[in-house]
């Protein structure tokens, strides 16, 4: 391959970074030392800074990289991270443990975060929280919410409701997902299918489908349960997967997605088939990381079994806006990360 061939060559949708056992124990030495970065989320995004900048810079460039440029991989995944020594059990109710001794998880998951943007809540999902935490709940078993276990979480994007009707407009530009406990078995997966990828493996008759206005996306589960009453939350008629060829964007609502003919019937679901065919599988680990961009692909999650011991699986979730200036009419009273 000559070298100009090299440099426009399609990069992998998948970017995969391990850090040095070096760097690893450098950055748990400076983590542990910080408290609950909750109590003031500022300072302590500005201290991770400090932190995450002891990276190697060509590691540090990837994932600036993966933040700001239009061409880079969907999804990466990142090994050998920091860990707590001590690590309390999994919370059962989705709530954050309150006897957690250090802060190095968080620290990982919001210094990852602040590469990418600045970490947001909303007060529909998670109570407006920075930090999720995504646990299986027994009560949401067999949803297709992050609470679930028993069923496959179909692909989707995590999608935000807003009075416009476009529930794009306020959702999160990526998610980080870090894995403080993996399921008992070590079986569950999570998956991510790039729009580039997707496109390649769909036909023109579906692709121009998706591409029209044929969908109305179900509002996310929290909210149709908590504002609406259990009822659905229709957003306006919207195309699937949006802009340039070379750099398309995809949507699909995790809590349904309602098809206005038979036409768009069918092409969502080779939408779900194309997705389940060109997936990165990724079986998360304690001290692995996913960055996840959530306009460039969908994501879902396998089948596992939960128990709820105080042992089950345990992620730490960031929703994080690349800016926050598009979304300012709806910032929650009293805040200024919280909409
Ligand atoms: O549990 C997972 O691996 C992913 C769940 C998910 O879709 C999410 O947290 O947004
Ligand atoms: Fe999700």
């Amino acid at each position: 391959m000559t070298a100009h061939a090299s440099a426009v060559a399609a990069e992998p949708t998948l970017a995969e970074i391990e850090l040095p056992d070096a760097v690893r124990d450098d950055l748990a030495e400076e983590l542990a030392t910080l408290p609950d970065p909750t109590r003031d989320i500022d300072w302590s995004m500005s201290r991770y800074h400090q932190v995450f900048a002891r990276l190697p810079v060509r590691t540090l460039q990837r994932m600036l990289d993966f933040g700001r440029h239009p061409d880079t991989p969907g999804v990466g995944h990142l090994r050998n991270l920091p860990v707590d020594e001590r690590l309390p059990s999994t919370p059962r109710d989705g709530r954050p443990s309150p006897d957690k001794p250090t802060y190095v998880a968080e620290g990982v998951l919001l210094g990852l975060s602040g590469l990418l943007g600045e970490p947001v809540g909303f007060t529909t999902e998670k109570n407006g929280q920075l930090v999720h935490d995504v646990v299986p709940v027994e009560g949401g078993a067999t949803t297709q919410t992050n609470q679930g276990s028993a069923v496959f979480l179909n692909f989707h994007n995590d999608i935000v409701h807003d009075p416009s009707g476009r529930y794009d407009l306020a959702s999160p530009d990526f998610l980080v997902l870090s894995c403080l406990r993996a399921d008992h078995e070590g079986v569950a997966g999570t998956y991510y299918a790039d729009a580039r990828d997707i496109c390649r493996a769909l036909d023109d008759r579906t692709l121009r489908t998706l591409r029209s206005p044929l969908f109305r996306m179900n509002a996310p589960g929290s909210y149709c349960r908590d504002v609406a009453g259990g009822a659905e939350v229709l957003s306006e008629p919207v195309p699937m997967i949006s802009g340039p060829e070379a750099f398309p964007e995809v949507s699909a609502a995790a809590n349904g997605v309602r098809a206005l003919d038979d036409a768009a019937r069918s092409a969502l679901d080779r939408l779900q088939s194309a997705c389940r065919e060109v997936a990165h599988e990724v079986l998360l680990r304690p001290g692995q990381a996913l960055l996840i961009n959530n306009r460039k692909g969908l994501h879902a999650r396998s089948q596992f079994t939960a128990r709820y011991d105080g042992q089950d699986r345990w992620l730490q979730r960031t929703y994080v806006r690349r800016n926050q200036w598009d979304i300012r009419h709806r910032v929650a009273a009293g805040h200024r990360r919280v909409h």
